[in-house]
């Protein structure tokens, strides 16, 4: 489903044309039966596509034909889909479930989702290699989303999440927001960013929504710690618990100060956009920050 701030802009059909392209393009793949399994299982769940309709939204200011997006809205969605596996592992979060149903390495195999994670990974990589785009163009894309993913991204953050932010490690605000924008904010940030960096890398525009794309990362994990707090989200419900989160450093009332505070500093940012583009982009940061409601 569009989410809520997005339905005026892409349409309906677009995330039903999406599915059945991916599921069309891995069904080419020469993969062993095991992980095809688990791609499937994982790739076609109930997940939001949150960050394939990032990469779609840029597109649509871009003007870059949605289909075109595919391969790029595929790739984050692997990419995302393979730390959801692996975060879910015993030696990690150890999470029974995940979108309402049994985790991967539960429903199949400890060693299999180890692995069906470093195939989506490596294979989203193989995806975006086939986005139409100039090569010079998408070589730029690559290195970018293999950098918000990898040691200096996502990966970073979560070893930052398992050995910083502990209570024994007494972890301060700086050290939350840093290990946040790594972990969950890197791929968010790359998701709105890839259409830029493969279509338009020299666009006059990219830096100030690689701003807004770094507020809504963080707001997507203020989002989701919220979330924790609250039951039938089909994750498991106050996993969040003894762990170090925005709730550990700000009460609910100085949450919500801090949540529209940010929402007025993006709000000047985007000061010169069209105010088409403006609304729908602060429409978005909001649905991050209430969606908990
Ligand atoms: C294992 C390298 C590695 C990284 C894991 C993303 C991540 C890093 C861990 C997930 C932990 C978590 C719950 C983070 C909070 C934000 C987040 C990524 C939520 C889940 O994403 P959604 O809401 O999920 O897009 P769906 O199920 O809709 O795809």
């Amino acid at each position: 489903m569009i989410i809520p701030p997005l339905t005026g802009v892409l349409p309906e059909s677009l995330l039903s044309e999406f599915e059945a392209w991916l599921q069309l393009e891995i069904a080419k793949w020469d993969l062993h039966p095991r992980l095809r399994e688990i791609y499937n299982y994982t790739l076609f769940s109930s997940g939001k596509r949150f960050r394939p309709q990032l990469v779609f939204l840029t597109g649509w200011y871009l003007e870059v034909p949605f289909q075109k997006l595919f391969p790029l809205a595929g790739a984050v969605e692997m990419i995302h889909n393979y730390s959801l596996i692996h975060d879910d592992l015993p030696a990690m979060d150890n999470a029974l479930e995940r979108r309402g149903r049994a985790a991967v390495h539960l429903r199949f195999a400890e060693d299999l989702a180890i692995l069906a994670g470093d195939g989506l990974l490596t294979d989203a990589f193989f995806l975006i290699a086939s986005t139409p785009a100039l090569p010079g163009n998408l070589l730029i894309a690559i290195a970018h989303l293999a950098r918000a993913a990898g040691g200096q991204g996502m990966v970073a953050g979560q070893v930052g999440d398992l050995y910083e932010l502990i209570p024994s490690q007494n972890p301060d605000e700086a050290t939350l927001r840093r290990v946040h924008r790594l972990k969950t904010g890197a791929l968010i940030e790359a998701s709105l960013l890839l259409p830029f960096w493969t279509f338009f890398p020299h666009h006059p525009e990219l830096t100030r929504f690689q701003e807004y794309a770094s507020a809504l990362g963080v707001s997507y994990q203020i989002g989701d710690d919220l979330l924790d707090e609250c039951e039938g989200t089909g994750k498991d419900y106050h996993r969040d618990k003894g762990k170090v989160t925005y709730r550990t450093f700000l009460s609910p009332s100085k949450l919500q100060e801090y949540c529209q505070s940010e929402y007025r500093r993006v709000e000047s940012l985007l000061g010169s956009f069209p105010a088409h583009v403006r609304k729908v982009l602060l429409d978005l940061l909001r649905w991050t920050l209430e969606r908990h409601r």
